[in-house]
């Protein structure tokens, strides 16, 4: 498995609609065990297929929080929202492309998803907690929708040009190439 560049807001990559995936081959199988490595080591509880420049509709969640527990990663393929509960929750939402921006999300409680599996079976669940906001916050990636795209145009506006205070000094630092 890579570890692979998480890019950075913004850029184009992550406001784009992701293209579905026609077939569960060894190119996914990769790009899934790619993603699982990467979101780990970033560390989060989730990670999109375009944060790593990948335009397909694939996310990958463990929202296990216990560490002493054993973790349950998710890969979810073509994932859809099947149901979503009229109960909300506020959640402090973060994301890896945003980093150290932190601002309250309120979003359906409760929702249901059905996805195709790395075993090419389809699967249905019900996510409520943590799990909800996650596979939500995935969800919109895959769609070019960012947590910020939920708070107003200042609040927003402000995130976005400290992101890109944020990459000039890295591009000043001279990350090595191919870092997002
Ligand atoms: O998509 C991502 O950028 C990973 C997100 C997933 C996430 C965001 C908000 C709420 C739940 C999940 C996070 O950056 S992973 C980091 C993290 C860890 C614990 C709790 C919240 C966020
Ligand atoms: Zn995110």
């Amino acid at each position: 498995m890579t570890i692979r560049p998480i890019l950075i807001h913004p850029d184009p990559r992550l406001k784009k609609l992701c293209d579905p995936v026609a077939a569960i081959d060894d190119e996914i199988r990769k790009l899934a065990d790619d993603m699982l490595a990467t979101m780990y080591e970033a560390p989060g509880i989730g990670l999109a297929a375009p944060q790593i420049g990948v335009m397909k509709r694939v996310f990958v969640m463990d929202c296990v929080k216990d560490k002493d527990a054993a973790p349950e990663p998710m890969v979810l393929i073509n994932p859809e929202i099947t149901w979503s509960s009229e109960e909300t929750n506020v959640y402090e939402e973060g994301c890896l492309s945003i980093p150290e921006q932190y601002a309250e999300v309120t979003r359906p409680a409760e929702v249901r998803m059905r996805w195709l599996g790395l075993d090419g079976q389809s699967h249905e669940e019900q996510f409520d907690g943590l799990w909800a906001t996650c596979a939500q916050h995935e969800n919109d990636h895959l769609n070019g929708k960012l947590f910020i795209d939920y708070l107003g145009a200042m609040k927003r506006s402000m995130i976005t040009r400290k992101m890109e205070k944020l990459k000039r000094e890295r591009a000043r630092e001279g990350k090595e190439p191919g870092l997002a």
